[in-house]
């Protein structure tokens, strides 16, 4: 029997093909890949860049196409989607051969890291090699098998490059199934020879069937549970650390009820931030090196600390300086058994509301004693304080940036989004944050990339217009990559970006004084020609200009009360509206009580290099293997 086929180009075939994908959880089904980025060139023109031109005839059943200003912005801005949407959809991002494939690269890693689903398609060269070497092809005097795409490999959960049109179904089959997959989703790349694209081929019907792709919720182990329940119902001073699996997962509520029902306080990372409201009983705050001090006092003296969605980087585990009893025993929670096992943790692999669930029912009768419930939370109380003075300081004559956070907190809608990735600000955030909604806080730092926000912000946006999203970002955060605020006045999608210009890296400028180097080249200054250094006048860069530029509104403010004027008519405006406000890299934050190790010199002619190595040295000594 003959199967019916189609004849279609390669290019064709993965773009209808991507157009009957959907996912599905807990009964929503939705388009799996709703839209594809894109910027073409001479390796995507003709082909995916044709066949997405063809698709344009159905409509949004087919594959939309937005135009991206940059290729590594446009990964993140997949991966800004695909987060907001829990990992329930994905976007694809078409490049030419080359630089437009390799700028693609650094968001590629960023969404592994992060564990986000980014379906990316680099053009690569002539599978048929005819007239090599071609334009902005790597020639490798060993094999004419490599090309700039191989940069892919690490950096993605999956990686295929399709030679010829039969090898093209099961590729596909492969990325859809690692796209969905909760314990291994990333960045997937299909690398597409530029001549492959445009070749035609008689495809089975069948490749283009509705395909649903479950995102399961993997069950534990009842073993796995009864050793975890053992644990923890021995437990003095336990402590959850709650990490981005909880949101992906969407186990917030099953969350609540096992603190509510055991008394167990809720510390939260960067990622997981939100899944828990700010002035929950049990909510402790930020834990780590750019946490609160309640949660590190905590961590410092927790017996069992159960960590759940939890990936423990340096930032969260303080660079193992975080839990110091030396008791301490780790239960982790999370839906790969690489993260599971970490911190020589009792594991439970699986999906973190199913988890959550089997504890909850394992723990009935279960609670902390009412001693440790009423120090958690006095020291709640009185991080509040810290907070509000921090969000109310006053500072002059520049305003503080916890000035700007307080007013961005206590302004913006509980449903509100904001957003960040690099510089002062992720510590700032992850430690005096009020998040009132669960998808509130959406901060970049497993690969912490400037750049990310406003690309991200515009991504953040598709996913979610019903809600505001606002950026905030660095002067040098925005200075490497503000393009897409012209993608986003372009599509009419409506981003609201904070500005704050603190001449150059406060961030990198504070690190580089605790490690001994002054401060050295991390502010945006003339060379001053006596000091030979960047330490000159202040540079005559506008960046509110530059916004201004590309097309988005900006309202320029120098005091706090202007800035929450002016944020309040950004937050109403219909058009992207940057609000532009400079603040003083060294007003005071409070501190964290903690530690991240970053290596001093250990010889050195400069006084402040090794009075710093005397204190890194000191400070390294409260770091522990959990074995
Ligand atoms: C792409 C990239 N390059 C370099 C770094 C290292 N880095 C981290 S923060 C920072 C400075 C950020 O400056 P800005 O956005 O102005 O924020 P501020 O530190 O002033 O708050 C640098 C260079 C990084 N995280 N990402
Ligand atoms: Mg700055």
């Amino acid at each position: 029997m003959n199967t019916p086929t189609i004849r279609l180009t390669v290019a064709q075939a993965l773009v209808r093909f991507l157009a009957q994908q959907y996912s599905e959880r807990d009964g929503e089904r939705q388009r799996l890949i709703p839209g594809c980025f894109g910027i073409f060139g001479h390796g995507n023109v003709a082909g995916v860049g044709q066949a997405l031109l063809e698709e344009q005839r159905r409509g949004q059943a087919g594959l939309p196409y937005y135009l991206a200003r940059n290729e590594q912005a446009m990964v993140h801005a997949a991966t800004g989607f695909a987060r907001m949407r829990n990992r329930r959809q994905a976007l694809a991002c078409t490049a030419s051969i080359g630089p437009g494939s390799t700028n693609m690269v650094t968001g590629a890693a960023l969404a592994t890291i992060n564990r986000i689903p980014v379906l990316l398609l680099p053009s690569d060269l002539f599978a048929t090699r005819v007239a090599s070497p071609v334009l902005q092809e790597l020639e490798d005097p060993r094999s004419y098998d490599v090309s700039v795409n191989d940069a892919f490999r690490p950096v993605s959960r999956f990686f295929d490059r399709i030679y010829r049109p039969e090898q093209l179904p099961s590729a596909l089959l492969a990325a859809m199934r690692v796209l969905t997959d909760p314990a291994e989703t990333g960045a997937v790349t299909l690398a597409l020879p530029q001549d492959v694209q445009a070749e035609a081929f008689d495809w089975p019907e069948d490749l283009f069937r509705t395909r649903v792709w479950p995102l399961s919720r993997s069950v534990p182990d009842p073993d796995a549970i009864s050793r975890a329940l053992g644990i923890i119902r021995g437990a003095r001073r336990p402590l959850i650390i709650s990490g981005g699996g909880v949101l992906y997962s969407e186990a917030q509520d099953a969350l609540r009820r096992l603190a509510e029902e055991t008394g167990i306080p809720v510390a939260d990372t960067q990622a997981g931030k939100g899944a828990l409201a700010w002035d929950h009983p049990q909510a402790v705050g930020g834990v780590g090196s750019t946490g609160s001090a309640p949660a590190n006092a905590l961590a410092a003296e927790a017996d069992v600390v159960i960590g759940i969605g939890t990936r423990y980087s340096d930032f969260t585990t303080a660079s193992r300086t975080a839990f110091q009893n030396p008791a301490v025993r780790f239960v982790n929670l999370n839906v790969t058994s690489f993260d599971a096992f970490k911190e020589a943790g009792t594991a439970i692999v699986a999906d973190a509301r199913r988890g959550l669930e089997a504890l909850i029912a394992g723990l009935d009768g279960y609670h902390v004693e009412a001693g440790y419930t009423a120090r958690f939370q006095r020291m709640t109380a009185d991080w509040a304080a810290v907070t509000d003075q921090a969000y109310h300081l006053g500072h002059q004559p520049l305003p503080a940036q916890t000035e700007v956070i307080g007013a961005v907190n206590e302004l913006i809608g509980p449903r509100d989004v904001v957003v960040q990735a690099a510089g002062s600000l992720p510590g700032d955030l992850q430690m005096l944050w009020r998040a009132r909604d669960p998808k509130q806080y959406h901060v970049e730092y497993g690969y912490s990339c400037m750049g990310y926000e406003i690309a991200a912000g515009l991504g953040i946006k598709m996913a979610a217009p019903d809600r505001e999203v606002v950026v905030m970002v660095g002067d040098g955060s925005y200075l490497m990559m503000a393009q897409e605020i012209v993608t986003a006045v372009s599509e009419g999608i409506k981003l609201v970006i904070v500005l704050i210009d603190n001449r150059g890296f406060a961030s990198i400028g504070s690190l580089s004084e605790t490690v001994g180097s002054q401060r050295f080249g991390t502010q945006y200054r003339y060379r001053d020609p006596g000091s030979g250094r960047l330490d000159g006048g202040n540079l005559p860069v506008d960046l509110a200009a530059n916004a201004e530029s590309l097309g988005a509104d900006v309202l320029r403010t120098r005091t706090i009360e202007e800035f929450r004027v002016a944020l309040g008519k950004a937050r109403e405006a219909s058009r992207t509206t940057v609000v532009y406000i400079e603040t003083d890299p060294l007003a005071p934050v409070p501190s964290s009580e903690s530690w991240w190790d970053v290596p001093v010199a250990q010889t050195a002619a400069l006084d402040s290099t090794r009075q710093a190595r005397e204190s890194y040295e000191q400070a390294k000594r409260r770091q522990r293997s959990y074995l």
